[in-house]
C-alpha cells in the first residue's frame, strides 16, 4: 500500500548524558532511506530536523531529572509537529535521537486516537519515574510519562490526559528492567514479551500475537523501535547496549510482518548514536528496517 510519509528528524540528546544521538537522524538519512522509500513508490516528504537546544555549561538537574526543562521545550515542539502530520493525513516517521523524544511524539500522535496502540521494541522498559530511575536520565522514562506516570511537567506535554493506556501497549525484547519497572508492569498488567519469551515462541509468533492483541482494541498503532532492542553485535551505535537481543534478521522479519498486516499508523527509530558506532552500521540497520516496514522484500 502506498503511504504518504512525512519524516521528522529529532536530534534529541538531552535524555541521557552521552554526546552523539543528536547526529542520529542524519546518520539514518545518510544510509539512503529517503531514496529507498521513494523507490518503493511512497510519497515521501522530509521535514528536516526540529531545533533542539544544546545544553552548554552547567548540567541542569531537578528532582533526579536531567535536563527536565529543555526536554519539555523540545517535546512540546515535536508534539505539535507530529500532531500536524497526522492532521494532514500523513504517516509520521520519526528519526532519533534518544528515546525521551517519544514523550513528544506520542503526545502529538495520540491526540488523534481514542485508543492508540504502542509497540515498544526495546531492551529496556523506559517505565521509570524520578523515584525509580537509577540514572535520572529521561530516556528511561518516556513510556511511564505517556501512561501519565511521573513528573507533572513530563506527563502534561501537549495535554494533561494520559497519552497511552496500559492495556494498549506491548513491549518486545525487554531484557534489562529495573525493579520499579517490573512492579509497574505487574501492577498495570502491561503485556511484555521479554527476550525469554522471544526465544521461547520465536519472533513470528510474538508479532502475530501482538497484532492480534492490538488490532481489536486500538484505532491506530505506533511503533517505537529503540535500536538497542537489537543485539549490540549488529547495532553497536547505541548508548546503553544490552547483550542477548534479537538479530537484524529477526527484527527485519518482525517489520516485514507488520508491513504485511498494514496496521501501523506511525513509527519512530531511536537511540542511533553515530559517535559510538562502527562505520554507521546502526544507521544502516535502521534504514534497512525502515525499508522492510514499508514493503521492501529481499527475494
Ligand atoms: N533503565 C535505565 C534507566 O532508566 C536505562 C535506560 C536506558 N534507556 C534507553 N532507552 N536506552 O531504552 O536509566
Ligand atoms: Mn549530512
Ligand atoms: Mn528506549
Ligand atoms: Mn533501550
Amino acid at each position: 500500500m502506498k503511504k504518504n510519509i512525512s519524516i521528522i528528524g529529532v536530534p534529541m540528546h538531552l535524555g541521557q548524558p552521552r554526546p552523539g544521538t543528536d547526529l542520529g537522524p542524519d546518520a539514518i538519512r545518510h544510509a539512503g532511506v529517503v531514496d529507498k522509500l521513494k523507490r518503493l513508490q511512497h510519497d515521501v516528504e522530509d521535514l528536516g530536523n526540529i531545533k533542539i537546544d544544546s545544553v552548554a555549561g552547567e548540567e541542569q538537574r531537578e528532582d533526579n531529572l536531567l535536563n527536565l526543562q529543555s526536554i519539555i521545550d523540545a517535546s512540546t515542539i515535536l508534539a505539535e509537529k507530529a500532531d500536524d502530520v497526522v492532521a494532514a493525513d500523513r504517516f509520521p516517521l520519526l528519526f532519533g535521537g534518544d528515546h525521551s523524544m517519544a514523550i513528544g511524539s506520542l503526545a502529538g500522535i495520540s491526540k488523534h486516537y481514542e485508543n492508540l496502540g504502542v509497540i515498544w521494541y526495546d531492551a529496556h522498559g523506559d517505565l521509570n519515574d524520578s523515584a525509580t530511575s537509577p540514572s535520572g536520565n529521561i530516556h528511561g522514562m518516556p513510556l511511564a510519562a505517556s501512561l501519565g506516570i511521573g513528573h507533572q511537567k513530563l506527563t502534561n506535554v501537549h495535554g494533561e490526559q494520559p497519552k497511552v493506556k496500559p492495556e494498549n501497549l506491548v513491549i518486545i525484547g525487554a531484557r534489562d528492567l529495573d525493579p520499579g519497572e517490573k512492579e509497574l508492569i505487574k501492577e498495570r498488567g502491561i503485556k511484555v514479551y521479554s527476550m525469554r519469551e522471544v526465544d521461547e515462541f520465536g519472533m513470528e509468533q510474538v508479532i502475530q500475537e501482538t497484532i492480534a492483541y492490538l488490532k481489536d482494541r486500538t484505532d491506530g498503532i505506533h511503533l517505537s523501535l529503540d535500536l538497542d532492542g537489537l543485539d549490540p553485535m549488529e547495532t553497536p551505535g547505541v548508548g546503553t547496549p544490552v547483550e542477548g537481543g534479537p538479530s537484524y534478521r529477526e527484527t527485519r522479519h518482525a517489520l516485514e510482518l507488520l508491513h504485511d498486516a498494514d496496521v501501523l499508523t506511525s513509527a519512530e527509530f531511536v537511540e542511533v548514536n553515530p559517535l559510538l558506532d562502527d562505520k554507521n552500521k546502526t544507521g544502516i540497520v535502521a534504514a534497512n528496517l525502515i525499508s522492510a516496514l514499508f514493503g521492501e522484500t529481499l527475494k
